[in-house]
């Protein structure tokens, strides 16, 4: 807990002069669930809002050691050294307890981006729900762009429902994948490679170049099984090698070829308005929600309720008409 608490103009202006200390504060307030810190924090982000929306907001997906943090640690020292960008690195990941078990709590396979000047990592809240991560989340994002970090990472592990989340919050979604032997397509959470804009096959050193290539070929005659996207793009396969450092720089390369040909054919403008509408429905559904259950007629009624629901003696929809008052 903050010894003194900041004005929302306090905070602002630390965020908007780029003081880390500042900005992992106002993260902090985003990310309480104190009514009154949640007032707060939506004055600070209010007066942000203008200086946010400049970033490139890549997401990066994968399973539990396909190499995200090591590529993670690959692409942002290529960020800030040879561009001279301001990176963020966000995660979400609803599942990891208070304190510990963060998909990016274990920086050490980040040793060097932890420690530079230009990289702001910060681990996923663990607020619970996953709506409440999200919205966490998406508020850190615009609170990172308002501190002048000109790209944003946004890592989530690749199981559970957090891919979708992040989808929703990007630009750009990569999936990071492991050429595998033979059937390589077995194992695949279905839908995940449709939202993909890119894949990755990880690890394409050592030996593995080999299985490498052929894992992306494969991937390659899956994807065309696809429609084409409104984008008018093609999701490539490539192959790196975080240890190497091979393919590093073409990802990057990648990235500004979708945001170039997606800015002129008007899709990514589009994507970031479609976005906005989604979080705003999300948060009208976690409104009215909260204050549904939040009612004092509702917590006394909803247990004798559920058990008559579920001993089968009251529909479902009955159930939720009569809490409902309808
Ligand atoms: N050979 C090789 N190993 C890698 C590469 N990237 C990651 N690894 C190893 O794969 C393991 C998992 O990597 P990590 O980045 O922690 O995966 P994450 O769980 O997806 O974040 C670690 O032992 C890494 O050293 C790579 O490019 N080549
Ligand atoms: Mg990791």
């Amino acid at each position: 807990m903050p010894p003194t608490r900041f004005s929302a103009a306090e905070y602002a202006a630390g965020v908007l002069a780029g003081n880390r200390v500042a900005l992992s504060r106002a993260i902090t307030l985003v990310e309480s669930t104190l009514p009154s810190d949640q007032a707060l924090a939506q004055q600070v982000l209010q007066t942000v809002l203008p200086h946010t929306g400049r970033a490139l907001r890549l997401g990066i997906t994968g399973v539990p050691g396909v190499g995200k943090s090591t590529f993670i640690e690959a692409l942002g020292l290529h960020v800030v050294e040879q561009l001279g960008k301001k990176l963020a690195v966000l995660a979400v990941d609803p599942s990891s307890p208070r304190g510990g078990g963060s998909i990016l709590g274990d920086k050490t396979r980040m040793p060097q981006l932890a420690a530079h000047a230009h990289a702001f990592i910060r681990p996923s809240p663990s607020s619970g729900s996953l709506g409440g991560v999200a919205r966490a989340t998406r508020e850190a994002l615009l609170l990172c762009e308002a501190a002048g970090h000109e790209v944003i990472f946004v890592e989530t592990v690749g199981v559970g429902q957090s891919e979708t989340t992040v989808h929703g919050l990007v630009d750009f979604f990569l999936l990071l994948m492991l050429a595998g032997a033979g059937d390589e397509l077995q194992g695949l959470k279905r839908g995940i490679m449709e939202m993909a804009d890119a894949l990755l096959i990880t690890k394409a050193d050592q030996g593995n170049e080999t299985a490498a290539r052929r894992a992306r070929r494969e991937y390659q005659n899956a994807l065309h099984l696809f429609p084409p996207a409104a984008s008018g793009w093609y999701p490539p396969v490539l192959l790196t090698s975080a240890v190497a450092g091979t393919g590093i720089a073409e990802v990057w390369e990648m990235l500004e070829n979708y945001q170039a040909q997606t800015q002129a054919n008007g899709f990514w403008q589009e994507r970031r308005r479609q976005q906005q509408l989604q979080w705003l429905h999300q948060s009208i559904r976690q409104a009215l929600e909260s204050r549904f259950y939040g009612e004092p007629g509702v917590r006394e009624r909803l247990p004798a309720i559920q058990q008559a629901v579920a001993a089968g003696e009251m529909t479902p929809f009955a159930a939720a008409q009569e809490l409902l008052g309808l």
